[in-house]
């Protein structure tokens, strides 16, 4: 599957000046690494959301060049920091192509807090799968709101695929096992299933979902194959504690970081990498339809530091 390197540079175009252009203008004002750099840089890191974790390690290894390779000259702090944010976001353990799939059917669940972005980025999957080939049927197990199921059932048009459904206040687990037996029986290679981010019950969240996962694997028993949470990457460090719930809850098998187009702090990517064991699998650039990109840890730097 081939992406638009074009479409990842411009919805990263907000971090890049406020992290690698700012990080530029700091180096250019010190001829040496001194401490008063490397103080400007940490603050820079901090304030693109890179985390105090992964920030710290990098500070802490611009500092043992700096003493070990006695290198003094600040020409080539970028390179530096550019190779370690590299080392830290190639531990983040990502495959080759989620689209490379031949098992019938593939199930994926999608969850995540309301407004993430879940039901958009569902309709940029379906479409990705559709264009590589794959038939996809999406299941809208948010029953709990009527214009949550009729914003999919959009989605399912506008991406020409399957649609299961049932009414508003319907038990959203019986339409994910629904749509799972429809895809068994009319041979659909692809399931999403689609979720509350809150219920307007007394019922608990990560309770409802946990019987959709269930009754999901009670249809099809080596199902869900892909539990996905769809991170909000302007929400900076709330992300990553809403992955450590979930995850806890669910098993998350990789995170959707949406609306990266939005933000300036795009360093939650080097966070996440730093923090989590989830990976990031896709990133979301926007609204429209083609606005998501399988995550590449290279692509992400090269058109970050490019
Ligand atoms: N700029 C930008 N906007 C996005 C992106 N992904 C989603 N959005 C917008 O974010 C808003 C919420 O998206 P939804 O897909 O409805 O989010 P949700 O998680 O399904 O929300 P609930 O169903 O209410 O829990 C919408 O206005 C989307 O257009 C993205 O990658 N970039
Ligand atoms: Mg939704």
């Amino acid at each position: 599957m081939k992406f638009s390197i074009k479409r990842l540079r411009d919805g990263l175009s907000k971090t890049k000046d406020n992290l690698v252009g700012r990080i530029k203008s700091a180096v250019s004002l010190h001829a040496k690494i001194d401490d008063e750099l490397l103080e400007e840089l940490e603050e820079i890191l901090i304030k693109s959301d890179v985390g105090i974790g992964a920030t710290e390690r990098v500070i802490e290894e611009l500092k043992e060049r700096v003493k070990s390779e006695k290198e003094k000259d600040s020409a080539r702090v970028v390179d530096l920091l550019k190779n370690e944010i590299s080392a830290i976001l190639r531990s983040d353990n990502h495959r080759e192509s989620f689209f490379d799939i031949n098992l019938n059917p593939y199930v994926v669940l999608v969850v995540g807090v309301n407004g993430t972005g879940k039901t958009t980025s569902i309709g940029k999957l379906a479409h990705t799968f559709k264009q590589n080939g794959k038939s996809v049927v999406i299941a809208a197990c948010d029953t709990f709101r009527a214009a949550a199921i009729e914003q999919l059932e959009i989605w399912a048009n506008r991406v020409g695929c399957d649609f299961v459904r049932s009414t508003p206040g319907a038990d959203s687990a019986s339409v994910a096992f629904d749509a799972v037996q429809a895809a068994k029986s009319r041979g659909i290679d692809v399931v999403i299933i689609d979720t509350a981010g809150r219920l307007h019950t007394k019922v608990n969240l990560m309770e409802e979902l946990k019987k959709i996962k269930r009754v999901v694997t009670k249809a099809e028993p080596e199902a869900p194959h892909e539990i996905l949470l769809a991170i909000d990457a302007t929400t900076g460090q709330n992300g990553v504690q809403q992955v450590k719930v979930f995850d806890e809850a669910l098993g998350l098998t990789g995170l959707i970081l949406t609306k990266l187009d939005g933000t300036a702090k795009g360093g939650i990517v080097i966070a996440i990498a730093d923090e989590l064991k989830v990976p990031v699998r896709f990133v979301g650039l926007g609204e429209k339809i083609e606005d998501l990109d399988e995550f590449s840890p290279g692509d992400f730097v090269e058109e970050l530091f490019g």
